[in-house]
């Protein structure tokens, strides 16, 4: 008899961030855990699952993955977005999770088993100025990364994204912090910045770079030219990703290699960059872009024409996100690199993570399913924030792209 969906559930919760993770329980008893977390619209995906997926989903058949994938994308009639792509990858998650438990083996092993050792990562690290940027980088090869993802400050600049600044944050009262941005003091800037990098870790360390979104084509292809003698790994998000036929015009123009795609929902959304061989590395999250399953397609179809995949790991998704990434990841010939920012110490008390970390590279462990169990008990005491992404402006208030 294969068991069936008894029960499925969302539970929300703030652990030094909010994430929103889907239990699903077998007919057996099997427990299938799910992350289903979109930063700064949480609530919007929980309801998407509590109230119209959730309910769907008691009584099929558990062994199901693809089916129910089908299902969930193809008969909701209103398809993609990061939503309803959430809310289809936390469920997708769950199922896998289940089917390896059932089987007694890690998911990896049900993807093909892996075709690497490890899984090679890399480390953010930043400082408002070149000294401070310099140290935290430091702090992240001493801890044996062999990737660093490098961000400075801006000269003239109260805030840059996820480089702490010497200026106190003003309370936002639970609205998005205005980050005041200024394109071409960063584009005078970051060339400078990451020389130095460069002269400090030497050669044999990838260097890499976000930009956010915020260049238009032009800018972006002169800041790719400029970072040639950096030889970055990856410089990524140069531009917005709606249009991709703008990445063709920045590869053009330079040969620093580029990654793009963690705002992406569905393979549809990098199809573009990927036949076109505009970009090198395709970004997508895991949960993000609907589960393992349709990340399977992405990555498969990137193989064809020498795009590497290298899954989006912020700490804004959850360690369940992270270890299937990680499955996934070992088991992908494609693979370029796996992001890690770690995660708060509250974070992992709630989310009990069978994932190691050595010298560089990430193991997803032997455990059965995904190899992460959470803990409902200690997830009560830390109740949802809100909590949203800044919002980035130019110096008279117009809202940008980022
Ligand atoms: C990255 C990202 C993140 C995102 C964040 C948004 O490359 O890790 O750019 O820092 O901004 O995940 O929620
Ligand atoms: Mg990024």
């Amino acid at each position: 008899m294969p068991s069936t969906i008894e029960s499925a559930e969302v539970i929300v919760c703030s652990p030094g961030r909010n994430y929103v993770t889907v239990k699903i329980v077998t007919s057996d008893g099997v427990v299938g855990w799910g992350d289903a977390t979109v930063n700064g619209r949480e609530l919007a995906v929980a309801s998407y699952l509590r109230d119209h997926v959730c309910p769907l989903l008691v009584g099929r058949d558990a062994q199901r993955i693809e089916q129910t994938w089908q299902w969930l994308y193809k008969g909701g009639y209103w398809r993609r977005g990061p939503i309803t792509m959430a809310a289809i990858g936390a469920v997708d998650l769950a199922l896998w999770d289940i089917k390896g438990k059932e089987l007694g083996v890690p998911v990896y092993q049900l993807l093909g088993g892996a075709v690497r050792e490890g899984v090679l990562t890399y480390a953010h690290a930043s400082g408002w100025e070149v000294p401070q940027l310099l140290d935290a980088v430091d702090e992240k090869l001493e801890a044996g990364y062999l990737a660093v993802r490098a961000q400075s400050g801006i000269p003239g600049r109260r805030s840059v994204y996820a480089v702490a600044s010497p200026e106190p944050d003003e309370p936002t009262n639970g609205f998005p912090p205005i980050e005041v941005w200024d394109t071409d003091a960063y584009l005078r800037h970051i060339p400078g910045v990451l020389e130095a990098v460069r002269s400090h870790v030497g050669d044999s360390i990838r260097l890499l770079h976000d930009a956010h979104h915020r260049l238009t084509p032009i800018e972006a292809a002169r800041l790719g030219r400029d970072l040639e003698p950096v030889r970055l790994f990856w410089l990524e998000d140069v531009t917005p990703g709606e249009n991709q036929e703008a990445l063709r015009l920045v590869r053009q123009h330079t040969t620093t290699p580029l990654a793009i795609g963690e705002v992406f929902n569905t393979i549809w959304d990098c199809m573009g960059f990927i036949s076109g061989q505009y970009i090198d590395f395709v970004r997508t999250s895991v949960m993000h872009a609907g589960g393992i399953s349709p990340s399977r397609r992405i990555n498969d179809f990137a193989s064809l024409y020498q795009v590497k995949v290298a899954p989006h790991g912020p700490s804004d998704v959850s360690p369940i996100t992270m270890a299937a990434s990680l499955h996934l990841d070992i088991a992908t010939p494609n693979l370029g690199i796996q992001e890690y920012m770690g995660y708060a110490p509250d974070t992992l008390s709630v989310f009990r993570a069978d994932y190691s970390f050595d010298r560089g590279y990430l193991h997803p462990g032997d455990a059965p399913g995904l190899g992460v169990e959470f803990d409902e008990v200690a997830a009560r005491a830390f109740p949802y924030e809100r909590s949203y992404l800044p919002v980035a402006e130019r110096e008279d208030g117009t809202p940008i792209d980022w």
